[in-house]
């Protein structure tokens, strides 16, 4: 080999060592190990932005939780990650906030389960009426529960990330005909239900008149008599000021309706594995505070809406064995749409957690 070109082979060789040391391509966080020793400084990494969009207003324990959220990352990421917080719709409804996840044009939402089951037919397990018994049982199904975490490994296949689940809480009732107590007080209601199959058969099944409807739509669909009545937490059903625009309240605890905290997987493929860990952590601290303050102003809130005029009507455990009794059919049809097998390993997991 002549003199030049091995020398030019060399100093090719040399120069592509110095660069192979330049680390590598993925953001490094601000904070990256800069011991001052290195030629030149890491680039700065340009600031992560989570645009976070949810359904219900500022005063709700989610977005509490969400601001809980931010104030961690925002910490502990030193700047790297910034969160935007949106509320009352500002960004969309469960579904199209999901849509926007998949498309990576928002980057965190926190829908219910419900209209999740569009996506991912499995998650319409929870919204089997009757299914979860307490507050407690959903937390250890949900937090450490194999099945829980399975179904969220099935939102990657849909451009989705689950991080965890959050509480919405036990559905109530509410309506502006009558105060309902037993199952034939459902006949010929119109009831908004969330965009779920297993939600609208099973109040069809009572005697009702379902429609599925986005929650942003909702307020003004009551207001305006399009529908009579509608179903959520008491929280909800206090914090949007749903007393303006409904009578009466049935305390049914017919579905516990969980949140799944979600980010599109395209932000959570462009993080770095501190910062999938610093999310992960964030959205399981801020869930401790949000089923907290979900739970803790229930008598207060059912009290308030006492006082701005709601009647509250219990249901006796002979009604409650009568609703369920003309639920229960319905569920069967829908178990091999759910999946008979994800059905049974929730069931299983309730009577373990039930111990
Ligand atoms: C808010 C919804 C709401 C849900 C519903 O985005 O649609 O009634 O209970 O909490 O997720």
């Amino acid at each position: 080999m002549n003199r030049r070109f091995s020398g030019i082979l060399a100093a090719s060789l040399m120069i592509l060592t110095i660069a192979g040391c330049g680390g590598n391509n993925q953001a490094q966080p601000p904070d990256a190990a800069n011991d001052g020793n290195q030629a030149e400084a890491p680039v700065e990494a340009k600031q992560r932005i989570i645009r976070a969009g949810i359904g219900l207003n500022d005063q709700h324990p989610q977005y509490k939780g969400l601001l809980r959220f931010k104030e961690i990352v925002e910490a502990e990421s030193n700047g790297a990650i910034k969160v935007e917080t949106y509320h009352s719709g500002q960004l969309g409804d469960d579904r199209t906030m999901m849509e926007a996840l998949q498309l990576g044009t928002q980057e965190m939402t926190i829908p219910s389960t419900a209209p999740i089951g569009n996506f991912v037919t499995d998650f319409t397990v929870f919204d089997i009426p009757f299914l979860m018994p307490s507050e407690e049982v959903a937390d250890k199904v949900l937090l450490e529960s194999e099945i829980a975490q399975q179904l969220l490994d099935k939102l990657p296949a849909q451009n989705l990330i689950g991080l965890t689940y959050w509480e919405n809480g036990f559905r109530n009732l509410t309506n502006n005909v009558r105060a309902v107590g037993t199952a034939s007080d459902f006949k010929g209601l119109k009831i908004r239900t969330m965009e779920n199959q297993l939600h609208l058969a099973a109040f069809k099944a009572l005697g009702a008149n379902p429609t599925p409807m986005a929650f942003s739509e909702l307020f003004t669909a009551l207001q305006q008599g399009t529908v009579d009545g509608q179903e959520n937490p008491i929280a909800t059903i206090y914090l949007q000021k749903f007393y303006e625009v409904q009578k009466h309240i049935s305390l049914t605890k017919h579905v516990y309706s969980p949140f799944v905290v979600m980010l599109s997987k395209k932000f959570w493929d462009d993080s770095t594995p501190e910062q999938q860990e610093l999310l992960k952590r964030a959205a399981l601290e801020a869930g401790t505070l949000e089923r907290q303050l979900n739970r803790e102003a229930n008598e207060q809130y059912l009290t308030e809406l006492k006082a701005e005029g709601m009647t509250v009507t219990e249901i006796s455990p002979e009604a409650r064995a009568e609703l369920e009794s003309i639920i229960v059919p319905i569920v069967d049809q829908f178990a091999d749409n759910i999946g008979k097998d994800t059905v049974e390993k929730v069931r299983a997991a309730i009577t373990e957690a039930s111990q």
